[in-house]
């Protein structure tokens, strides 16, 4: 017998706790939270548990699958490819490049090889139809930092271990660990803040399990928070409570938002956002007087038809407070690898810039280089020049995820050719033509890009595979590969090479008379693991190739098995800002020309009964309800009805109801919840297996509904083309 124990980042949500797992004979027979990771410090949730199952399940794709006569058949590697170089071509030849599209989804933000190398196929694609969970997500924040900070992935968070007043809005880090904000254990972290004397302020429609355990829970309508925070900026200039604190000679605008918000009084706001106005004051107060404060807001706050606007007015009451950039207050990871706000000249930049292109039905302005998720349905359906018939999907899972999923559907059996990278074949990889499966995570080796520039501690952290490879393509090797045909290569095209030969052009490009040095050095390596030690090299902490001995290298991250603690978060403005004017942009011209339809929303009349989403620690999004140790337990897929709602409804605890909106209709057992606010349900998303032609044989014993069959999928917020996932008119009956 042969014991070995491993240390791997956990890939399933933004907490990226550290794992120790335990393998005997290719087994792996403990995972547990890692002791020595200084970042997550022993710390899982019941998720990581489930790496197990997923490694083990019965259903997880082993082979490439392609679909013969209606029906997938498991296939080789070279017939994959080969249906792939046959038909894929033609559709590009006959209907142009903006024909073929892209659709990425949540994995890839947690395999690097997917991260990575995703690029390089979207570029040789050449399509502007490129389509991500980003527009379900998180892009108002990330549009509203980059109009603000200068770059996308600017996105300060809460200094949690020293902060005294963390004010939490339409987010749930108990169920969901954290998102834009790679925190793990914030229940810990949240205690330890109480413990020292600070409090924790939840708003949200629903009292949360995060909201159970704050000092104070405020229940707010949904989709009003732009109302709120708009109050609040207005009561700090009302009040003469405005402190720029140590980023005041970096800051433009002041004054604009000051105009803008103008009309925005507590008593103006109050009654649309359910709040009385005594409270918003209140609020204000505390958080303009408490020395070290954060005001954080999460996905509740971005998908809702004001998403920028609420997410931009977050970090004006945060700068507005003395609270950016500021110890205890919210402040800018410095990541080891990867992270633009380290590259090129600190302190300006070219700042970002959206709508280079309009979606063709919808007209939705490109926003970082994406169309919203909800257009690719209807870009498939509309006849035309430039219409989408073949589809490319990365790990992600629309059908389920996003608005109007039955639609979506429909659309994607309406491709002329698809092809699915993932791992399942489930409600969207049966549309596809072609299946083509990753290794499961612990056969990959992996380091965080994009969590590594949202950590509540800097941060370096690379994870080995755990089980030894099998001899199949790896991810990034399948996405040169699909990139290669689509540019008209053979399909037998040495990806390896051609590896190589990128990597020697992009050295070549950004270090001139250097690069011959930069090739040596990196000799042996290749694929992201390659990218990764130029990135730490040339990094903010990096050895700049033998410039900085005690620099970072590679060797020496791998080295630190439960990996590298980076230190404290530090200020970073001026050096962080990316902006034309080298100034924080408080007052966003984009921003302001939008705040009028907020203004002219404030009085609109609430629907009596409006849907909202949840989180639960045992599910995560639409893929993981296939495995055993996640599965069991009580149905969690119910519709939560305050119980005065369920009286005047006629709804009993434990019975089907059945949910209706504009869109469509689902079924679900109702779970009467007190905390609930009245007028709003709660259904979860990510559930409705129970679609033919999937490969899941336990998510289908209990399906539950989808939640998205419900969402409209032409609701979005007009300026990042976020989905509007909360707040939907529905009714229940019984
Ligand atoms: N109503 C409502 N809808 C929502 C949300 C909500 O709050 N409410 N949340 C939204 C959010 S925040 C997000 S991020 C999206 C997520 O939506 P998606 O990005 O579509 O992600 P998932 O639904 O989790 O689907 C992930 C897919 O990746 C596959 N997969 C898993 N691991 C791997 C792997 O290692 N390799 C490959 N190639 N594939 C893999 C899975 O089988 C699955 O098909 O959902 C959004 N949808
Ligand atoms: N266990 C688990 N963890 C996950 C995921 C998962 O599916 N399961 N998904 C991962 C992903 S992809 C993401 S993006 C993150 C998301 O992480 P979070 O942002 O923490 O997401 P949620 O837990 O859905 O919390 C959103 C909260 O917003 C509230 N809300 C809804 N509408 C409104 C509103 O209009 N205003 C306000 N103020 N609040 C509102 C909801 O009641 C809910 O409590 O979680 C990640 N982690
Ligand atoms: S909170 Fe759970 S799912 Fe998220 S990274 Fe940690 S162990 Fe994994
Ligand atoms: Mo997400």
């Amino acid at each position: 017998m042969t014991d070995s124990t491993h240390h791997r980042i956990c890939p399933l949500c933004e907490a990226c706790c550290g794992l120790e797992i335990k393998v005997r004979d290719g087994t792996v027979t403990q995972i547990r939270g890692d002791a020595q990771d200084p970042f997550s410090q022993g710390y899982l949730c019941p998720k990581a548990v489930a790496l197990k199952d997923l490694h083990d399940d019965p259903d997880r794709l082993r082979t490439p699958m392609i679909k013969r006569g209606g029906v997938h058949q498991p296939a080789t590697w070279d017939e994959a490819f080969a249906e792939i170089a046959r038909r894929l071509p033609p559709l590009q030849a006959q209907h142009g490049r903006h024909a073929v599209a892209v659709a990425v989804g949540n994995p890839v933000a947690h395999k690097y090889g997917l991260f990575t190398y995703f690029p390089k196929l979207a570029r040789a694609l050449g399509t502007r139809n490129v389509f991500s969970a980003s527009s379900l997500d998180q892009v108002p924040k990330q549009l509203s930092c980059g109009l603000m900070f200068g770059h996308w992935m600017s996105v300060p968070l809460p200094d949690i271990s020293r902060t005294q007043l963390l004010i939490v809005i339409g987010a749930n880090p108990l169920a969901s660990n954290g998102s834009l904000w790679t925190v793990p254990d914030f229940k810990g972290k949240a205690k330890a803040l109480q413990a020292r004397g600070g409090r924790l302020v939840v708003i949200d429609p629903r009292r949360t399990e995060t909201a159970a355990v704050a000092n104070a829970h405020h229940a707010i309508r949904p989709g009003a928070d732009v109302f709120l925070l708009a109050a609040m900026v207005n009561t700090l200039f009302a009040k003469g409570w405005v402190r720029l604190g140590a980023v005041a000679e970096w800051v433009n605008g002041v004054d604009e938002v000051r105009q803008a918000v103008a009309a925005f009084t507590p008593e103006a706001v109050a009654q649309r956002c359910g709040m009385a106005a005594d409270t918003i004051v209140a609020l204000t107060h505390e958080l303009a007087h408490t020395e070290r404060a954060a005001v954080y807001a999460r996905i509740g706050t971005c998908t809702q038809t004001f998403g920028t606007l609420a997410s931009w007015l977050v970090d004006v009451l945060n700068l507005l407070t003395g609270h950016l950039d500021a110890p205890g207050g919210v402040m800018f990871t410095k990541a080891a690898a990867f992270a633009s706000n380290t590259q090129g000249k600190p302190g300006s930049g070219r700042g970002i810039s959206t709508g280079r292109h309009q979606s063709r039905v919808s007209g939705a302005p490109e926003v970082m280089g994406e169309q919203p998720m909800t257009c690719l349905a209807e870009e498939i359906e509309t006849a035309g020049a430039d219409q989408i018939r073949a589809l490319i999907t990365v790990a992600t899972n629309p059908v389920l995820s996003a608005p109007n999923g039955p639609r979506i559907a429909k659309a994607l059996e309406s491709l002329d050719f698809m092809v699915s990278m993932d791992i399942y074949l489930n409600e969207t990889t049966r549309h596809a033509d072609v299946i083509l499966p990753g290794v499961s995570p612990l056969q990959d080796d992996h380091f965080d890009v994009t969590f590594g520039q949202l950590s509540w501690r800097n941060q370096a952290r690379y994870s080995a595979p755990v089980l030894p490879p099998e001899d199949r393509p790896t991810e990034w090797q399948i996405l040169l590969k699909l990139a290669a045909i689509a540019q008209g290569q053979k399909v037998d095209v040495d990806v390896n090479a051609l590896d190589d030969a990128q990597f020697a052009q992009d050295v070549q490009r950004q270090f001139g008379n250097h690069a011959p040095a930069v090739m040596q050095a990196t000799q042996g390596l290749r694929g992201p693991q390659r990218l990764l030690e130029l990135g730490l090299r040339t990094g903010p902490y990096g050895d700049a190739f033998g410039q900085k001995p005690d620099g970072l290298t590679l060797a020496k991250v791998q080295a630190a098995t439960s990996g590298l603690d980076l230190g404290e978060l530090q200020p970073r403005v001026p050096e962080l800002l990316r902006t034309p004017s080298g100034q924080i942009e408080l007052a966003p011209r984009m921003l302001l020309a939008d705040l009028p339809r907020a203004w002219a929303d404030v009085h609109a009349c609430a629907p009596e009964l409006v849907i909202i989403g949840r989180r639960d620690v045992r599910s995560n999004n639409s893929w993981m309800h296939n495995l055993p140790t996640l599965a069991k337990g009580p149905m969690r897929c119910t519709v939560l009805v305050n119980p005065a709602d369920a009286a005047r409804l006629q709804l009993q605890d434990g019975k089907l109801a059945c949910i209706s909106s504009a869109s469509g209709q689902v079924q679900a057992l109702v779970e009467l919840s007190a905390d609930m606010m009245p007028g709003v349900v709660s259904l979860p998303h990510g559930w409705g297996h129970d679609l033919p032609g999937s490969q899941l044989a336990l998510a289908a014993q209990r399906p539950g509904a989808n939640l998205n069959a419900l969402l409209d999928d032409q609701q979005r917020d007009p300026l990042s083309g976020n989905a509007v996932l909360s707040g939907v008119a529905v009714s229940v009956r019984a």
